[in-house]
């Protein structure tokens, strides 16, 4: 009896929430290894800083961002695209950490995506008043292939919308340690993330990082 209230209370510390056909949060499934993921991502940082790059319209992105894996995405004046380069280094985006592919992949096979395989990281770097406004991910080859999301750090506003610009939206709040991963008749949807209201979190202080896992090339 005992013995199996225990097994029960240890399942509960990630549960899924579908927030429509392909597409599930996996709440706090990157918990466990948070600070080892956040000492991968200092690495990479340090190879790689953040940076705020300029929308093709001439607008400097209020989220800061880097990359890792084999492909970075990136915005300038000309537009955006996947690179294997680093323009401010001209040399290739740093490793992806071996950690962070294979939490990638668990919470693909989690969500019933199978053989997920990710080229490119994007990490994004959220400061107070921080946001990303209404697009879709379209910039990847193969829009078959799903995207995995993991939040770390102060939670934001996530709006979830539909297949067309002006379809209603879904208030979700990504929380430290949750993994969203969206795909299928999923992957095309609207989003954006409300500007970042200020707080302090243990892991990353001010800010909110999230990455996305994609399948670039
Ligand atoms: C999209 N990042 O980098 S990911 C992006 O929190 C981006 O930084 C956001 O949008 C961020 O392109 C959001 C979370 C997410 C979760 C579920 C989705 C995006 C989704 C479901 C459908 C489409
Ligand atoms: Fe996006």
């Amino acid at each position: 009896m005992t013995l199996d209230l225990f097994a029960d209370l240890e399942q509960d510390w990630t549960w899924r929430e579908e927030l429509c056909p392909g597409a599930v949060v996996l709440r706090r499934f990157a918990m466990p290894d948070d600070t080892a993921i956040s000492a991968a991502l200092h690495n990479v940082t340090e190879q790689a800083p953040f940076r705020h790059m300029m929308t093709p319209g001439g607008f400097r992105m209020s989220v800061a961002m880097t990359n890792c894996g084999s492909y970075g995405w990136v915005t300038d004046c000309t537009g955006y695209r996947y690179d294997t380069v680093d323009p401010e280094s001209g040399k290739p985006w740093p490793i992806m950490p071996g950690l962070l592919l294979k939490l990638a992949q668990e919470a693909a096979v989690q969500a019933g995506f199978e053989g997920f395989e990710p080229d490119a990281c994007l990490i994004n770097r959220y400061n107070p008043r921080a946001r990303l406004t209404l697009h879709q991910d379209k910039d990847e080859r193969d829009l078959n292939e799903p995207i995995v999301s993991v939040s770390l750090g102060l939670p934001a506003v996530f709006l979830f919308g539909g297949l067309r610009r002006g379809d209603k939206s879904l208030r979700v709040l990504l929380s430290h340690g949750d993994v969203a991963v969206w795909g299928g008749p999923a992957r095309l949807r609207y989003h954006s993330v409300l500007p970042l209201k200020e707080g302090y979190h243990p892991l990353t202080g001010g800010h909110r990082i999230n990455l996305t896992f994609r399948k670039a090339a």
